[in-house]
């Protein structure tokens, strides 16, 4: 089955492990947000790639949530010690992948040609594509000023209360070779369980990539980030809260309008069903939470059945 799935770093990378392990994963094409990409120490850094690639190769830290498992922070110590930038934290591990990554874009190479090479060498049959080779930046505008998103993600700590989320670069970027191609094989476009205005929404700001789902001749079906209208982890629940006025899943769904013909929400919620179904998405209810493997495939399974069990 070919299916194609947008997805952020974090609870999107996870959904992907149980997407692979239910379906062939050669079919599997994941279009990654880029909106969080950065240069750190002259290094080019897209930790939501990278949070797929090292979830995908089973490569990641399960706990922290980004990042490698059984890291050591040797090189950061050095940087702080030497008065060097250490507010982003880039691990031992983790720096082998941004050095080849850096010294590949500095050959001319394109995001999404390295990408494909990386992925290749740690193994992984699914394709991992960004939604843009293009430089595409998410900022946050809030009452204390305007931050890129690593600025109020990590070194503000997402405290900074949202009144505007803008994608520069998005009018401009064309979605990486592979994206479109991956879109229209898709029998199935799935929008994984990732914050849906600084993960989703930097996939969904590249026109062309949201005028594929507008036009899409499959089902989309979207799984909803929050458990009890609370977010696992993250600023959504708050982001939804300022930003759509509220934080059911109903409000999930008009995240995605005219994009999604289903939403799988959690048990926890099930009584915003109802209200996700008048505005013509169909609600599927399960467990959402991905504690481990088996809960991992339990959601992608729900989420591969959505459309076929409605
Ligand atoms: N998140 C943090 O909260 N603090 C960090 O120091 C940090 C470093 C980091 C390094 C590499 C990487 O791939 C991700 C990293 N993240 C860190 C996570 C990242 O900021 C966000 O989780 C994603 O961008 C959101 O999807």
């Amino acid at each position: 089955m070919k299916v194609a799935v947008l997805s952020g770093g974090g609870g999107g990378a996870r959904f992907l492990r149980g997407v692979v392990a239910t379906v062939d994963p050669a079919g599997v094409a994941a279009i990654v947000n880029v909106g969080d990409d950065l240069e750190v120490l002259g290094l080019s850094v897209s930790p939501d790639l990278d949070g797929v690639l090292y979830a995908l190769a089973g490569l990641a830290d399960e706990e922290r949530g980004w990042g490698r498992a059984e890291e050591t922070w040797n090189a950061l110590a050095t940087v702080e010690s030497l008065g060097g930038e250490a507010w982003f934290r880039l691990g031992d591990r983790d720096l082998g992948l941004h050095l080849v990554r850096t010294q590949s874009l500095r050959d001319g190479d394109s995001l999404s040609a390295v990408t494909a090479r990386l992925a290749a060498a740690l193994g992984l049959e699914t394709t991992i594509l960004p939604a843009t080779d293009e430089p595409l930046r998410t900022w946050l505008d809030t009452p204390n000023g305007s931050f890129d998103f690593q600025q109020w993600f990590v070194a503000r700590a997402h405290r900074d209360p949202v009144a505007r989320v803008r994608y520069q670069g998005a009018s401009d970027a064309r979605p990486a070779p592979g994206v479109l191609d991956a879109l229209h094989e898709a029998e199935l476009i799935l929008i994984a369980p990732s914050n849906p205005f600084v993960s989703i929404g930097p996939i969904l700001a590249v026109e062309r990539i949201r005028a594929a789902l507008e036009r899409r001749r499959v089902p989309c079906v979207a799984v909803s980030p929050l458990i009890g209208r609370q977010a696992v982890k993250g600023p959504a629940a708050g982001m939804l809260q300022r930003l759509e006025g509220g934080t059911s899943a109903a409000h999930v769904a008009q995240c995605y309008p005219g994009l999604i013909d289903a939403l799988v929400l959690d048990e926890a919620d099930a009584a915003d069903a109802d209200a996700v179904a008048e505005l013509g998405v169909r609600p599927l209810v399960t467990k959402t939470l991905m504690r481990d493997a088996a809960a991992r495939r339990a959601l992608a399974e729900a989420a591969l059945n959505a459309v076929a069990l409605a």
